[in-house]
């Protein structure tokens, strides 16, 4: 019997999805959420704020106390000594800052103790910025400045210079923390540190994560020392190597061996980023899908058949573990901006769902953008959503009004600002939380007139590290894998003909009020 094991470290939770490659089913799964399960790090959503809404932050010992809490749980789900492979994905972006004792620790790690006991003395720094900060703007400019315009380095790295992503989060750290920052000797992303974890060892990052840092350059996979030298001083030193995506590392840590119950012999394979992962839980690594992941942010992503940017900056390439490359477009005002809503009239999903049915499309003319936090496409600074509607906008006195136009209009920027990938998608596939919501998703199909499919399994991120587990250590091929475990569910959600007009009408009046941020 052969399993393999996906981990998905995201940002509300860590979550496990094992694979049986005889029998093609799901063994089990688990997720443990960190502000349900670990609430002593005062973070309800997995991640808190620092002095604005604007620097986010999550703690890297609540990952490892939901590590150590996740294989308690899943071992009682289980036989973990038929895990033969491992592999996983971390939220991307986020960095996890650590001093020279961590090389030597993570290769002892005792089972007798907890991982975050052990690794918290590595720590040079206490808490990792997350992708939902956009305060480094200034750091942004600097580095464009340093390389001679954005352009430039949207050449080298597929991205402008953005704000959560990784190379101008180390530039604030470095210039804020004089001391931490020459203290540090590594600086690994989110997938980097879990896989390191995992496999008792300093790892590398893959092309997939490593693309969204603002320092790998696309063409070599390498880090790019202009890249490096306009974010820090000694950057090379301090970051992990590079691999591709079908790197096997090594094998699992004694840690896991000794406290749950592995096999000594199971194969690691290389961390990747969460949304590259997605791309392969979908099936969609090979050319000709789009995927829409409506997690707690929103994400459009495609394998790319050509290599295209986005002209105003928002969107992003990164590598593709299947090999080649992949676009994908960020909203940060997903899941986090429906239940905003749903929580401003004390609806449950239940009413909200109701709420849709109820109310007709178009929203008696009702347009919201629904940026509650700060948005990343488009660049909105400020939180608080924007409004347009019939004289008097009706949203907060009909609460059923402004959940249909929360949505609506959420689908309407997304198909704005995914123009630029040119693709004009057919069949959408979708995956993430709120894919499960059907109300949700005939909007989605009347917005892009395009049909809407779900996936059997629903966790995708945590799929993706299972099965590029198999296909990277136990030689199984992609195509079969997909065939065992990709499947959609039956069910197709058809575009209503009738609704174009009025979200036609709708892109126009939304696209005005884009102008006016
Ligand atoms: C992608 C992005 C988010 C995170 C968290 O650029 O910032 O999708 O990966 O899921």
């Amino acid at each position: 019997m052969a399993y393999t094991l996906g981990i998905d470290s995201s940002t509300q939770s860590m979550s496990a999805t094992v694979i049986d490659l005889e029998n093609k089913d799901l063994v089990c799964k688990y997720s443990v959420n960190f502000g349900e399960r670990l609430p002593q790090y005062d973070s309800p959503n997995g991640f808190f704020y620092g002095e604005s809404k604007n620097e986010v932050y999550s703690n890297p010992m609540m990952w490892l106390d939901a590590i150590d809490l996740l294989f308690s749980e899943l071992r009682k789900l289980c036989d973990l000594s038929k895990i033969k492979a491992i592999s996983g994905a971390g939220q991307q972006h986020g960095s996890v800052y650590l001093n020279s004792n961590w090389f030597k620790v993570v290769c002892q790690l005792n089972p007798k103790e907890s991982l975050s006991a052990q690794i918290a003395p590595c720590l040079s720094r206490t808490k990792s910025p997350i992708w939902m900060d956009t305060s480094t703007t200034l750091e942004c400019q600097e580095i464009a400045q340093a390389l001679g315009g954005n352009e430039i380095i949207c050449q080298k790295s597929g991205s402008i210079a953005i704000e959560r992503f990784t190379g101008p989060q180390i530039r604030h750290f470095y210039k804020t923390s004089l001391e931490a920052y020459p203290n540090t000797a590594r600086i690994h992303l989110v997938s980097s540190f879990i896989c390191s974890i995992i496999s008792g060892q300093d790892c590398p990052v893959d092309t997939g994560d490593g693309a969204g840092m603002n320092l790998m350059n696309l063409e070599t996979n390498k880090w790019d020392s202009s890249l490096m030298h306009a974010t820090a001083p000694n950057l090379e030193e301090k970051l992990p190597n590079i691999v591709e995506g079908d790197n096997v590392v090594g094998k699992i840590s004694d840690y896991f061996v000794k406290k749950f119950g592995f096999s000594k012999e199971v194969f690691i394979v290389v961390f990747t980023g969460d949304n590259p992962s997605s791309l392969v839980g979908t099936a969609a690594s090979t050319p000709s899908k789009t995927v829409i992941s409506l997690g707690t942010s929103d994400t459009f992503f495609a394998a790319m058949p050509t290599n295209v940017s986005d002209p105003n900056g928002y969107g992003h390439v990164f590598g593709n573990p299947s090999g080649g490359y992949m676009s994908l477009q960020c909203f940060l005002n997903g899941s986090l901006a429906r239940e905003h809503v749903k929580n401003k009239f004390k609806f449950s999903w239940n009413q909200f769902t109701d709420a849709i049915y109820e109310t007709p499309p178009g929203a008696n003319g009702n347009y919201m953008l629904p940026f509650f936090n700060p948005e990343i496409s488009p660049l909105y600074e400020a939180n608080g959503p924007i409004l347009k509607g019939n004289s008097n906008f009706e949203n907060w006195r009909n609460p059923k009004i402004a959940i249909r136009a929360c949505i609506e209009g959420q689908f309407i920027n997304m198909k704005i600002h995914t123009k630029w990938m040119q693709m004009i998608p057919e069949i959408i596939y979708v995956t993430g939380g709120a894919s499960k919501n059907d109300a949700i998703l005939q909007i989605l199909s009347d917005i892009f007139q395009a049909k809407v499919q779900k996936l059997e399994l629903s966790e995708s991120v945590a799929l993706g590290g299972a099965i590029r587990a198999a296909q990277h250590s136990l030689n199984f091929t992609l195509e079969t894998l997909e065939s065992y475990f990709c499947n959609n569910t039956k069910k197709v959600i058809y575009p209503n003909e009738d609704n174009v007009q009025i979200y036609n009408e709708a892109s126009e009046v939304v696209q005005s009020m884009l102008l006016t941020i």
